[in-house]
């Protein structure tokens, strides 16, 4: 398998992770989709990362289904429950965690992809609160388990995992660390898995 996508991408970093705690193979493809010599539209028509080429030379995106296909190759390091509440439950701390991210990935692009002159505050703000009000529900959904949904580590983890170490990356301004120490917590032994600590974002 091949996984196209940029080092710094919390959505790559995701599958990335996914892929070192269930031993999987694959050769990352770098992939820079801001450059105007990008060829990731031959393989994923709405231009994004990541997109995994499979073994026949099919391409899938986006990370939530890479994710969840490679869950299905091997038992080993299974993240996603196989049915019921408790699957939903795993793929909504997904949705939270990478919600989080589509909002200040759009404040980010309004900041240094327009003029200043064409930025919209009220734009900014509204995605602003969606990254506040996610950190404010995901410290409050997660109970004080090991791990975020529980006793075992999960997609959860490694969702949430990559969303706070991008905003950490990215926006060290907004103080999730020092408003929810829980999170704080909760990113600090993540970071401590060699899954984690060979992805960390540069
Ligand atoms: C988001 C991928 C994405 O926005 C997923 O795979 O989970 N829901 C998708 N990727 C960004 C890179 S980044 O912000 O990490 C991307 O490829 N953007 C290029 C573009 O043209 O929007």
């Amino acid at each position: 398998m091949k996984l196209i996508g940029s080092f710094a991408s919390p959505y790559v970093r995701k599958v990335r992770v996914v892929m070192a705690e269930k031993k999987l193979d694959y050769e990352h493809v770098p992939e820079d989709v801001w450059s105007a010599q990008s060829a990731i539209g031959l393989s994923n028509p709405l231009g994004k990362v990541p997109c995994l080429i499979m073994e026949d030379g099919g391409a899938m995106f986006d990370s939530r289904v890479i994710v969840e296909y490679l869950d299905t190759l091997t038992p080993v390091g299974k993240l996603i429950p196989s049915q019921g509440r408790e699957r939903a439950s795993i793929k909504c701390w997904e949705a939270l965690a990478d919600g989080i991210l589509d909002a200040a990935v759009l404040v980010r692009l309004e900041k240094t992809r327009r003029a200043p002159e064409h930025q919209s505050q009220d734009w900014i703000d509204r995605q602003m609160a969606k990254v506040h009000g996610g950190l404010k529900a995901m410290s409050t959904g997660f109970a004080e388990t090991p791990f975020c949904a529980g006793n075992q580590f999960t997609l959860a983890d490694v969702a949430v995992g990559c969303s706070l170490g991008w905003l950490a990356l990215r926006f060290p301004e907004i103080t999730w660390r020092v408003d929810y120490p829980n999170l704080g917590k909760l990113f600090d032994k993540l970071s401590e898995r060699q899954s984690f600590k060979d992805t960390a974002p540069h």
